[in-house]
């Protein structure tokens, strides 16, 4: 008799509650999932998703749920052909995207991958890491993005890794989590998920890690702080491309700001513009944000719970009208290209088809002086990464790098992505990061 009184108020208090919860969630609403399908299109028909891009894909689809189980199975692949037969191939962060994306969730049809070899393997790439950190004065292999990959994916399949020196090392002060003096809001975002996982776990016992841990959330705190000052007025945080990753990293600090400091809303509006714009027309820009826009992080990947398959919300094949350009552009334009080593700058005029992007230029002006404007360039998950110019060669070891300009200013694009306009004063610099 006393329940039946108390189940109507039961249900109310759940009634009451669940609609609240619902809107706290930041998410692109089920009905406006079509302003999704850019991004979709663009990871799922891409003929550029290769090799390690398909990580950061199968990575981000498995998480969003929209993959049917024949592409998904393609892409898982193209990813175990990297990870399984060229591991030493592979950067410690490109294995850790690898073993991210194989692990999302569980596929019960797919033979799983050897995950304790796997997450082994990506432990010595770790130590390999800190290896290099004590013998070039605190310089990894690779970057601190990537070295808080390594920890999250770890850290996910229960890998070993010192919870002493992750804490010692993910000081916001150090010099890592900086390019040119600047916070990079990419690192310290993919940095707060790795170190979120590390404080969830359970399992920490001895006094040291005690510590460790106490560290370790006081880092996250302030790197929270770091990655919210670098919010612009227009919501985004850092620049349109580390934006997806910091709302993951806010997402899974909520206790560490107050609710005032980030209107959620205000930068969900402007990402949805920049799709319509075409800003995420690379794979990997797609790839980093659609979890968060989906209310999902990288903190969700979960060997064991089962994945979910295309929710049929999205049109997949539905292809963005391209805008038409207007009919009285040039065929060809002229920039200026210049070489800048220390006080030394080579420049020269060069003509390239309207629509180029920066690539073009340098190899148009290769081809017009070969001993000035030489240079190799390799393929990273952004498409082409300038390694050197005039044999000049860009080392991580003394933070060596070619910095893109234009006008004066650092390009927030990589060569292959930047599209280049008349009259345009384009610059390669060799620079310390
Ligand atoms: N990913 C990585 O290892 C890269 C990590 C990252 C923080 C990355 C940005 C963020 C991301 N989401 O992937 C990063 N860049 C790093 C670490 C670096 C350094 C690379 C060397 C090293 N130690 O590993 C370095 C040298 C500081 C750097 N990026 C240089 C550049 C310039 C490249 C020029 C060249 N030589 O080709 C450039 C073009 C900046 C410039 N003006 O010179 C640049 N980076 C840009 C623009 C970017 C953004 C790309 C955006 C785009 N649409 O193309 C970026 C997303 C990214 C890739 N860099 Co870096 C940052 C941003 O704007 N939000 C892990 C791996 C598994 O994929």
């Amino acid at each position: 008799m006393r329940q039946s009184h108390e189940l109507p108020l039961v249900g109310f208090l759940l009634f009451s509650l669940i609609p609240r919860q619902l809107c706290e969630i930041c998410a692109v609403s089920k009905t406006s999932y079509t302003d999704l399908n850019p991004l979709i299109n663009t990871m799922i028909n891409s003929e550029y998703t290769k090799g390690i891009q398909a990580a950061n894909v199968l990575l981000s689809l498995r998480l969003a749920g929209i993959l049917n189980q024949n592409q998904e199975q393609q892409l898982i692949q193209q990813v175990k052909r990297n990870v399984d037969y060229k591991p030493s191939n592979l950067t410690s962060g490109q294995f850790a995207l690898g073993i991210l994306a194989l692990g999302t969730c569980k596929n019960p049809d797919a033979t799983s991958p050897d995950f304790p070899d796997l997450v082994r393997k990506l432990g010595n790439k770790f130590q390999a890491e800190l290896k290099n950190m004590d013998k070039h004065n605190g310089n990894p292999l690779t970057n601190y993005y990537q070295l808080s990959l390594d920890v999250l994916a770890l850290c996910l399949f229960r890998g070993k890794y010192p919870i002493n020196k992750v804490a010692e090392i993910f000081n916001p002060k150090n010099e890592n989590f900086y390019f040119k003096k600047q916070f990079s809001v990419d690192t310290g975002a993919m940095a707060v998920l790795a170190l979120t996982c590390v404080n969830n776990t359970k399992n920490w016992q001895e006094k040291t890690d005690t510590e460790a841990l106490k560290n370790i959330r006081s880092h996250i705190k302030s790197l929270i702080e770091k990655i919210l000052s670098h919010k612009k007025e227009n919501g985004l945080l850092g620049n349109i491309y580390s934006t997806g990753e910091a709302m993951q990293a806010l997402f899974v600090s909520s206790d560490d700001y107050n609710e005032s400091e980030w209107n959620c809303q205000q930068t969900l509006r402007t990402v949805v513009m920049e799709i319509h714009k075409g800003a995420f027309r690379m794979p990997t820009a797609a790839a980093q944000i659609l979890p968060a826009l989906m209310g999902k992080t990288y903190l969700n990947v979960n060997k064991t719970s089962p994945c979910v398959y295309g929710s049929g919300n999205f049109n997949i094949s539905t292809v963005e009208p391209i805008t038409a350009t207007p009919t009285l552009t040039p065929l060809q334009i002229e920039v200026n290209y210049s070489v800048v080593i220390n006080s030394n700058t080579y420049s020269i005029m060069v003509c390239v088809a309207n629509g180029s992007v920066f690539l073009n230029v340098m190899e148009a002006a290769q081809k017009k002086n070969e001993t000035l404007f030489s240079f190799t360039w390799e393929n990273s998950s952004w498409g082409p990464y300038i390694t050197s110019v005039q044999g000049l060669r860009a080392n991580n070891n003394d933070r060596t790098f070619w910095e893109l300009l234009s006008n004066g200013k650092p390009l927030d694009q990589g060569a292959g992505s930047y599209v280049v306009h008349e009259g345009e004063n384009l610059e390669v610099r060799w620079s310390k990061y």
